[in-house]
């Protein structure tokens, strides 16, 4: 397979100016008429040939201004199509191509998703469905004609606004016609036919266009689409308020589909969503789908202006739309709810899956430099990660200068293929900054770690902070240089925080350092007692820390910092250097428990004065390090079961010792009140629900009484999901009659069904592997579903003591699945392949267990791209 590299890059030597295309859409034989508007590109090679982009297609005919070619004159297969001398001048091609929707079980291109017609073309899947330049920076403007019969796909929807639609003489089939004004590249086509019901509402935008809104659901389940249309309407005026972003067509539709690779796609006016992101009703949905949907109806949108209306040049560029839409949707979510308890969850979900994959073997920039296969970099680096970059830009250049660069490029790149060059200089500009050197954000991979010490001075009331930054090596980068570190910090003293003064050029003023040196020392005068330092506030930089404080000084700041994240994070700390204690030496486990006791004196304070004020934050705090990332701290020969026993022996005292203390919390919570998704109430079912899950490690007769209980009186699926969540841990009969009548309760409900299945696969025990084989017998399972694959088969990957079994039949199982799944679609196989990244840092039995399993994986005949580069990188 080639490798594509970032510095090959050229301009294309045709472009398409417009894209007509006439779809008569039918289960195994779907036609495709596209006539293409060719000019070639002044900036191109004069006289090169059309070499058009194809995947698995058929060519059925093509046409030149309207006459057929000789044959001598093209050569077309399955994956190209080359027009050897074409004319110097502005043509028509017109292509015709044959596709069966129903055999594609990649779900890339034209697809069958329970009957209805759907597409999914980025990165590269327009090219399944017809002849083409399918390359971001070749934007073009779309007509879509649409034809089906009326009783299969009585709703026909492409780009755009709809301009003629009637019946096709005969009455059995009818026909649509959409037209896009905004010229786009291919991967933001898309179309969608089929029988579906829909909520509407109309939005009038801050500039006074009015818009259709339109969010088409499965028929019958129009009742789940308000709160994605509510999202919807909010998201689209916080545009318009915070980046003064308006919609630029006169409709808006959101679909939703049962069979999806991703979590949806930002199509052009037509956003395509796996349903799990759209629908919700409170007794089908929890907590976390609904801040899900908020989230991802908010990425998709607002990616019109930041991946439509400016796209990318090339796909090393993904970041540019990505980063900065996650950024943008994290920003809409922390104004929707609570900005501090947004931030831990983030922050939480950047170190467990972008963390963890730039300390293995898939590590790579925020812009990668070489791929070969696109689909496997839509990765927490790319998203994750590079909404951090931005949000550190923000910091470094300020909130004027950060919204006059955004201004800036919206204005300027505006109908552009753009890069993350001109995007930096946007900013450059607003800012007066030469952003050269942050720009290594975007090219160096790995997670850097700040090692920091201070010193106070008594004689000369100065305290002075050093501090360090180191990144280790990561594939195809032995070197690493300095990066720009903004260091948000503060020093609390004993009534709270200390002015800072100092004539540092490193301090940049309201409490950021700047660490831009492999080390800088900073000097605070004035320092009237000695702080403590709190630093990387709001988490300023998504590095690692290594600061050396007393659990006494962390406790301080658990109570009293002015940062919420910090305080977050110093009982994080706490914890997670208990838990790597006893992970790494088992033995360790009784000092463990007084740790467990000691911490337990601390919560109970907090518990009693603090929690109920903020619960969405005290469930936060309730919840330890996650385990992957106690893994990651040991670093090496890293056993998964002293990590789980440390876990549960650490929930486990803290229960025994807060029983009473969180049952008195449970009640004054309360839990009558009818279900409403809000951030106030999510988040006191949120801190019941840490609260039971403690009750239930600690005193499982008790937890078994309570899950019950909440399971049958529960209004919603938050409270009797947790109730499962928590019983799974308790092995006994009462564990299974409970699973058992929630399958009972859900037996129409695959969304619901999934998180049942996943809750099995999560088990920390020896028998989950037969569970998980046998639910794979489940009717509520299916391999050609991604949903229910990512619950049941991605939910063992991600059981960290069961995947890695030291018999190694989790190895096994996972690479049978991909093996497997590799045959029908690709994409959700190398996901799953993935779940490997984490090997080296096993200990040397499941090393050698883990790396057998790549291997045979790798051997495998008639691999994919996207698996064999997986495996290929996971191993190399
Ligand atoms: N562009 C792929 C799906 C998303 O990030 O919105
Ligand atoms: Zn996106």
């Amino acid at each position: 397979t080639p490798l594509i590299r970032l510095e090959d890059y050229r301009p294309s030597d045709w472009l398409i100016d417009t894209v007509d295309l006439d779809i008569s859409l039918h289960p195994t034989k779907t036609r495709i008429r596209s006539q293409l508007g060719l000019r070639p590109n002044p900036a191109g090679r004069p006289g090169a040939p059309l070499v058009l982009d194809g995947d698995e297609l058929k060519l059925v005919a093509l046409r030149l201004d309207g006459l057929l070619i000789d044959e001598t004159a093209y050569s077309a297969s399955p994956q190209q199509l080359t027009l050897h001398a074409p004319p110097a001048r502005r043509f028509t091609l017109m292509i015709d191509t044959e596709v069966d929707p129903s055999a594609n079980t990649k779900l890339m291109g034209l697809y069958l998703s329970s009957h209805v017609y759907c597409t999914q073309c980025e990165a590269d899947g327009f090219r399944r469905i017809s002849y083409f330049l399918d390359r971001p920076d070749v934007m073009s403007v779309y007509t879509v004609r649409l034809e089906a019969k009326k009783l299969i796909a009585p709703v026909l929807l492409s780009n755009g606004n709809l301009v003629a639609a009637g019946d096709v003489p005969g009455g059995e089939r009818h026909f649509a016609v959409w037209h896009d004004p905004h010229p786009k590249p291919a991967y933001l086509f898309a179309l969608v036919g089929g029988a579906l019901d829909v909520l509407r509402q109309t939005y009038v935008t801050a500039e006074g266009r009015s818009v259709d809104l339109a969010v088409y659901v499965e028929p019958g389940k129009a009742d789940r689409a308000g709160w994605a249309m509510d999202c919807l309407v909010r998201c689209m005026r916080w545009d318009e308020r915070v980046f003064g972003r308006n919609y630029d067509l006169d409709v808006f539709n959101v679909v939703a589909v049962s069979d999806f690779n991703m979590g949806a796609m930002e199509n052009k006016g037509l956003n395509i969503f796996n349903d799990k992101y759209v629908l919700a009703d409170p007794l089908t949905a929890t907590d976390g789908d609904y801040a899900s949907i908020e989230a991802i109806i908010a990425h998709e949108y607002f990616h019109n202006w930041t991946g439509n209306r400016i796209t990318c040049r090339d796909w090393f560029q993904l970041c540019l739309k990505e980063g900065l839409t996650v950024f943008r949707d994290q920003e809409f979510s922390a104004d929707e709810r609570s900005r501090a308890v947004k931030r831990i969850a983030d922050v939480r979900t950047l170190r467990t899956t972008q963390f963890s994959e730039d300390a293995g073997p898939l590590a790579h920039p925020v812009r990668p430099r070489a791929y070969k296969e696109i689909n496997n970099f839509y990765t927490p680096t790319v998203y994750e990660k590079g909404a951090e970059v931005i949000r550190m830009l923000k910091l470094l250049v300020g909130e004027a200068a950060f919204r006059a660069g955004m201004d800036l490029y919206f204005e300027r790149c505006d109908g552009t293929a753009a890069t993350i060059e001109d995007f930096l200089a946007c900013f450059a500009e607003t800012s007066g900054r030469d952003l050269t050197h942050f720009a290594r954000w975007y090219e160096q991979a790995g997670t850097p770690t700040i090692v920091a010490s201070g010193r106070y001075d008594a004689a000369a009331r100065s305290y002075t902070l050093d501090l360090a930054q180191k990144t280790a090596p990561t594939p195809g980068q032995p070197e690493k240089q300095p990066v720009v570190l903004p260091v948000a910090l503060g020093l609390v003293g004993r009534s709270g925080d200390l002015p800072l003064a100092t004539d540092s050029p490193a301090y940049a003023g309201a409490g950021l350092i700047v660490l831009d040196q492999p080390s800088l020392s900073v000097t605070f005068s004035d320092v009237g007692e000695p702080p403590i330092p709190s630093l990387l506030r709001g988490f300023s930089a998504p590095v690692r820390l290594e600061l050396d404080l007393a659990d006494g000084d962390l406790l301080r700041l658990f109570s009293s910092d002015s940062d919420p994240f910090n305080r977050w994070q110093a009982w994080q700390t706490v914890a997670m250097r208990a838990l790597v204690e006893a992970g790494r030496e088992p033995a360790q486990l009784e000092a463990l428990r007084a740790t467990g006791r000691a911490l337990a004196e601390g919560l109970s304070d907090f518990l009693r004065d603090q929690a109920p004020a903020d619960p969405a934050f005290a469930a936060q705090v309730l919840r330890l390090p996650a385990m992957g990332d106690v893994a990651r701290e040991i670093g090496r020969d890293v056993d998964p079961d002293a990590i789980q026993a440390a876990h549960r022996a650490l929930s486990t005292e803290i229960g025994l010792r807060l029983g009473p203390q969180l049952l008195e919390l449970r009640e004054k919570l309360g839990g009558s009140a009818p279900y409403s998704p809000d951030a106030a109430s999510a988040g006191r079912r949120a801190l019941r629900n840490e609260a039971l899950g403690l009750i239930a490690l600690a005193s499982p007769q008790e937890g078994a009484r309570l899950c019950e209980a909440q399971f049958a009186a529960g209004d919603n699926l938050t409270d009797r999901l947790a109730a499962l969540a928590a019983m799974t841990l308790v092995p006994g009969e009462a564990r299974e009659a409970l699973i058992a009548r929630f399958a009972k309760t859900y037996a129409a409900e695959p969304l619901v069904l999934d998180k049942w299945l996943m809750a099995q696969a999560l088990i920390p025990e020896a028998s989950t592997l037969d569970r998980v084989r046998e639910l794979m017998q489940h009717p509520a399972f299916s391999m050609g579903n991604p949903n229910r694959i990512r619950a049941l088969i991605g939910g063992f990957a991600a059981n960290l003591t069961q995947f890695n079994r030291t018999d190694g039949t989790g190895y096994a199982f996972v690479a049978e699945m991909v093996i497997a799944l590799d045959r029908t679609n690709p994409q959700v196989a190398s996901r799953l392949l993935s779940s490997f990244k984490s090997w080296r840092m096993l200990e040397p039995g499941r090393r050698t267990l883990a790396q057998g399993r790549l291997a045979q994986v790798a051997a495998t005949p008639n691999l994919s791209r996207d698996v064999a580069d997986i495996a290929e990188r996971t191993l190399a």
